[in-house]
This record gives C-alpha cells, structure tokens and sequence, in this order.
C-alpha cells in the first residue's frame, strides 16, 4: 500500500454546552481531520485528539500540522510500497513523542488497510463485545444547582457512569452533593492534574463517597507522587495524562501509581499501543476504560471498537453524539435502553462521514501529498 494523497482538515464543530476542566473551558471542538488515498484508491480517515492549546498535554493542533507535515508524513512516503499499519510505528519512532500526531497518521493507514480488506476495526483489534457501556462526563459548573441538572439529565437519558471533573475548591462539595442526591450510582472524578502532594489529606476526604476512582490528581510526570497518594487515599487512582505507552503503563503499576488505567488510542499514538496498553494491565489485573477528547463520530467509531476489548471493564467516556453536537460528521451514535453503544460492524472505522456536514465545518483543506 502506498500513499498517493494526503490532506488535513481544520474543523470547527460547536458543542451543547460549553465543557470546563480544571484548564479551560471550550465551546468548540476543533480538530484536524486527516484523509490519505492510497494506490488502491481506498481511503483512510482519522480525528486528531489534541486541541488548539497545549494545555491537556505538551500537543497542540498547529504543532501536530506542523510535525505530520514535515516530519512524519515525509516517513511514511518514503516507505513506498512497503506501507502498513505495524510499519508506520517502527517509521515514525525516531520522532520523539508527538503521540496525538502519531495516532492521527497510523489510524488513517490503519482505517485505509482495513477498509481494502474489509474488515472492521472491532475484528482486527480482537474485541468480544457488540455493544458497550457508556458513562459521560461532566464540566465544572457555574453553581452546584447547575450541575446537579446536568447530573439529572444524564441520568435520564440513560448514561450508566457520572465523572466530575474536579478542581481545587470543585470538589468535595460537588462530590457529596451529587451522592447525596443520586445515590449509588457509579461516579468518579477527573483531576487533570490540577493537585499536588500536599492535596493528599483534603482528597482523602473523598474518600467518604464511595468513589470508582480518582483520575490524574497530580501532574503527568509525577509517578512518584501518585504512588505516594495512592498510599495515602482509599479512592482507587487512575492514570490518564501520565500514560503514553505500555512501557509507561508498566512502570505505573509496578510503582503502585495506578491501580486503573484510561486508555486513549490519541494519548498513546494509536490503536496498536492502546491494545498494548490494554494487555499489560490484564496481565496484572488492572482494570482499563476508554477515555474521550470531543470526538466526533470519525473519532468516537474506532474507540468504541477498542473499548470492546475484554480488559475494558468500566464503562468508558464514550458518549453518545448527542453529548457534544447537534449535528455529527457520521450517523449519530445513540445509546440503547441499557446505556450501552453499538461497535460500529462496517471495514475500517466503520462509519460513512456525511460529506456535506463535514463541508460545512471545514475551515480549511491543506494538501500534503
Ligand atoms: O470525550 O467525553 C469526552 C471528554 C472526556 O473528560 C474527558 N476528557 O481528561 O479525560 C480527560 C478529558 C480531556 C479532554 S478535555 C477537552
Ligand atoms: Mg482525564
């Protein structure tokens, strides 16, 4: 297989509602969409996870333009004829990191190689599941009032798992409002690194509330630390920012830093070191779930494959379309009387993009190749 065409798209989608994490709020999802060609004249399509700053992570989508442009993309050209999805890893490794960007190109060559031989992303990942379970979660707020709304309408609709996201002076008391109001439902928090060691008495009080997890209290490098916590809190820590490899996942459970891992094929560089992931942890018993950046359907498709492997054992932030837009670049992605979602059964990511939509929240199209 070789590329005879490569483009990046700018996206702007608007969100429902604006989505607040302890470092900003959005309004937009904007993404990069990338769509290769190959000789065969299959495409491959794929969703950046990064965002317009590098405030989730070192990557911003500028960055990952420019990277894709001028140094990962010339390395997957050279590969000629000699172009797979298990080459795309080994060519692209003497970049250092850039992993958003990593996974932008190997799940476009992945969708093209799957699509040429007809098979879904499920069957290639090895995934035993149909359908899978879907949590949501929930920005910071305005007030508790507001939040316990959203909270009740989630609910409703049917979202089997609530996750907060946190923040100093967010916490305690969105946390015990929500369980005193809903009871035992399965709720969990996300700090996106908003605390530090210091932190680890006044988080140990949520230790009251009978939570999943605590997601990624401290900051991304800080292992160390996040064993140290775990030593100290009784609510099981979970790794989100902090993992970008097995290796890294292995390094985490050994120290005793995590004892849940969420997996994101962006956050890693693809699909293939998400199942790495995803096999180091069900060799030592971790659990896994799948996390979520705002994506669109071209996104959201090939996640929910992943999150139907076996290992994924908590419900996922693989929401319905309807979570973040009014309007989805592919068929809308429901949730079923049991808040589960359906894996997507066609070749490749599985799912048509509605060219006319995507067309419309096209700000620009830059040819690569
Ligand atoms: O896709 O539903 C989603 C968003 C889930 O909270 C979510 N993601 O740290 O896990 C996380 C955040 C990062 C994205 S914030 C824009
Ligand atoms: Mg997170």
């Amino acid at each position: 297989m070789r590329i005879t065409r490569a483009e990046v798209r700018w996206v702007r989608m608007p969100l429902v509602a604006p989505f607040r994490t302890s470092f900003g709020t959005s309004y937009d999802r904007d993404t990069i969409v990338l769509r290769l060609v190959t000789d065969a004249g299959v495409e491959g399509w794929s969703e950046c996870g990064a965002e317009l700053d590098p405030l989730y992570s070192e990557e911003w989508l500028a960055g990952v333009e420019l990277v894709v442009r001028d140094h990962l993309l010339p390395r997957l050209v050279a590969l000629g004829d000699g172009l797979t999805t298990a080459a795309v890893k080994p060519a692209l490794e003497p970049v250092k990191r850039h992993f958003m960007a990593k996974h932008l190109l190997e799940t476009a060559v992945l969708d093209a190689e799957l699509r040429s031989a007809g098979m879904p992303f499920a069957t290639f990942l090895g995934s035993v599941k149909s359908r899978v379970p879907a949590g949501v979660s929930v920005g910071i707020m305005d007030s508790t009032a507001d939040l316990l709304g959203a909270v009740a309408g989630y609910l409703e609709t049917g979202y089997v798992r609530i996750k907060l996201k946190i923040e100093p002076g967010w916490d305690l008391e969105p946390v015990r409002l929500v369980r005193k109001e809903f009871g035992d439902i399965l709720l969990q928090v996300d700090a996106n690194t908003a605390y530090t060691l210091m932190d680890a008495q006044h988080l140990a009080k949520l230790d009251d509330y009978g939570l999943l997890l605590i997601e990624q209290p401290l900051r991304e490098d800080d292992l160390r630390g996040h064993a140290e916590l775990a030593r100290i809190i009784r609510t099981p820590v979970c790794l989100d920012e902090s993992i970008t490899s097995a290796r890294d996942a292995a390094t985490a459970i050994a120290m005793r830093a995590c004892s849940i891992i969420n997996i994101k094929p962006s956050r890693v560089g693809g699909y293939l070191e998400a199942r790495r992931i995803h096999d180091v942890a069900a060799a030592h018993g971790v659990p896994v779930w799948c996390g979520g950046m705002l994506e669109t359907g071209i996104g959201r498709a090939p996640n929910l494959a992943l999150a139907a492997l076996p290992g994924f054992v908590l419900p996922g932030d693989t929401s319905a379309s309807s979570r973040y837009y009014t309007q989805d670049l592919t068929a809308p992605f429901e949730l079923d009387r049991d808040g589960c979602i359906a894996v997507p059964t066609g070749p490749g990511i599985g799912v048509e993009i509605l060219p006319d939509v995507l067309a419309s929240v096209t700000d620009r199209v830059i040819p690569l190749v």
